[in-house]
């Protein structure tokens, strides 16, 4: 038995900081998280279907604790050493996310926990982008940025000594992961202060907003938080009663019986106060930290998610591109028509192999014979084995791209025709990063082996 400190647990204290650290900065998120606290009661009061699917997968501890977050970081030598930041509290990449297509210059990875007894415990997790310098079409800026971003350092030196002491001995103790989780809130923290001049942010900016973001602050801040709800069509109305502001559409499939994969919105970035370096006109702003709120749905199969982007797509195409306030209300009606061919019983999914499930032998329930994965649907039929879905852990590329552009503003779309580029990430990540499929195939399978394992006993 070792002392060690636990990851969940690590991870846990890590979260409960962040958000309060949040609501501090960006008031307007703390409004948020109790508008969700509220839509998820009265949902779970009137829907005790929902209730008896989360309470029987364990998620029910977890449901008003689920947030995610997200941070955009400058260069290799960070990405590398937030992976082993975040190794210490349980957090691993898992997928690979290119956003150029989308017009933005990063490409991403989330650091998540990976078992479900873990995510159970803390499903806190960070979607993690990584600038993409070389797409800066200016030599001479492109340069500038490099230099700047050089010389920063995002963690502070004990931070990374306790990462070191954690990859020598193996773990911290309570006490060096208390010290740990102080530590390590720093790289996130808010700095009004920026190390470059009006001017030059000026620069930046005009590239690309997400470029200033980046660049010309001191670390990467957190910039968004974001709490799970279970009903994201009440909180998108919730949001304009309580005077938020709301992006056009809610991101991802259409509202459904049985939601798949993750449908996502936000409020619009707040405008912060920033103080520029060098003497003179220092005084400015910036926009880029927001709140935002995710419902999350039946992880899919590559099949199933092959139809998510076929019929995704097929919406696009038919209202002419990217969804904005114009067209809001005809995009959201042709990409509830289109989705009418995507199967919405579990039963459906299941059968035609579009969705994960999690199987378990319903209880008191046994057999009299040997059996084996092919019975699989005769004990579904007989009541013998029952399966619930799979939560869908992950992120959608296009989803991101629509969230990153609302909170960057009308001019944030910008044309990108470099290739993706996951080798490059790897690399400077330091490690190749997980299949999230793979994940969901590995969960499904091991509820299937147990429920055999059991009923042969
Ligand atoms: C990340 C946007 C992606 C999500 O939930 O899809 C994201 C960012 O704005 O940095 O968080
Ligand atoms: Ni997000």
């Amino acid at each position: 038995m070792s002392n060690w400190a636990n990851a969940d647990s690590i991870r846990m204290k890590f979260s409960l900081l962040m958000s309060d650290m949040y609501q501090t900065e960006v008031p307007l998120y703390g409004k948020l998280v109790d508008l969700v606290a509220d839509v998820n009661r009265d949902t779970l009061a009137k829907d005790p279907e929902i209730k008896a699917i989360l309470e029987k997968t364990g998620e029910m501890p977890r449901l008003n604790l689920e947030r995610h977050g997200a941070i955009r970081i400058g260069k290799a030598e960070e990405l590398f050493n937030i992976r082993r930041v975040f190794a210490v509290m349980g957090m691993y990449p898992v997928g690979y996310y290119d956003l150029a297509p989308a017009g933005v210059p990063v490409h991403s990875t989330v650091f998540r926990a990976i078992d479900s007894e873990s995510l159970n415990n803390c499903p806190f997790r960070i979607f993690t982008s990584l600038l993409r310098l070389e797409l800066i079409d200016n030599e001479a800026l492109r340069n500038t940025a490099a230099e700047i971003l050089a010389k920063r350092q995002i963690f502070t030196p004990r931070c990374l000594e306790l990462v070191e002491l954690f990859e020598k001995n193996g773990g911290l103790t309570e006490e060096q992961a208390d010290e740990f989780v102080r530590e390590a809130l720093e790289t996130f923290r808010w700095h009004q202060d920026s190390p470059v001049s009006k001017e030059l942010y000026q620069q930046l900016h005009d590239q690309h907003r997400l470029i200033a973001d980046i660049v010309a602050f001191k670390g990467p801040h957190i910039n968004h938080l974001t709490p799970r709800t279970l009903d994201i069509d009440a909180v998108q109305v919730g949001m304009k009663d309580r005077g938020i502001t709301p992006k056009a559409v809610v991101e991802g499939p259409p509202r459904r019986k049985c939601p798949i994969l993750l449908r996502q919105t936000s409020f619009k970035a707040l405008e912060e106060k920033v103080v520029f370096a060098g003497g003179g006109d220092t005084a400015g702003s910036h926009t880029a930290r927001f709140g935002e709120i995710e419902q999350r749905g039946v992880a899919v199969t590559e099949k199933g998610r092959k139809l998510y982007d076929e019929l995704l797509k097929a919406t696009r195409a038919a209202v002419g591109g990217a969804p904005t306030e114009a067209n809001r209300d005809q995009y959201m009606q042709t990409l509830t028509e289109k989705f009418s061919v995507y199967p919405d019983t579990y039963d459906e999914l299941r059968q035609q192999g579009l969705a994960f499930f999690h199987y378990t032998v319903n209880e008191g329930k046994s057999v009299d014979h040997k059996v084996t994965a092919n019975d699989l649907e005769a004990l579904i039929a007989e009541g013998i084995i029952d399966f619930e879905p799979i939560v869908y852990e992950d992120f959608l590329p296009v989803s991101a791209a629509g969230i990153f552009q609302s909170n960057l503003g009308e001019n944030g779309q910008k044309q990108y025709d470099e290739n993706s580029n996951r080798q490059e990430f790897e690399k400077a990540l330091g490690a190749t990063v997980a299949n999230e499929i793979a994940l969901y195939e590995a969960t499904q399978q091991k509820s299937i082996d147990f429920c055999l394992a059991q009923l042969n006993k």
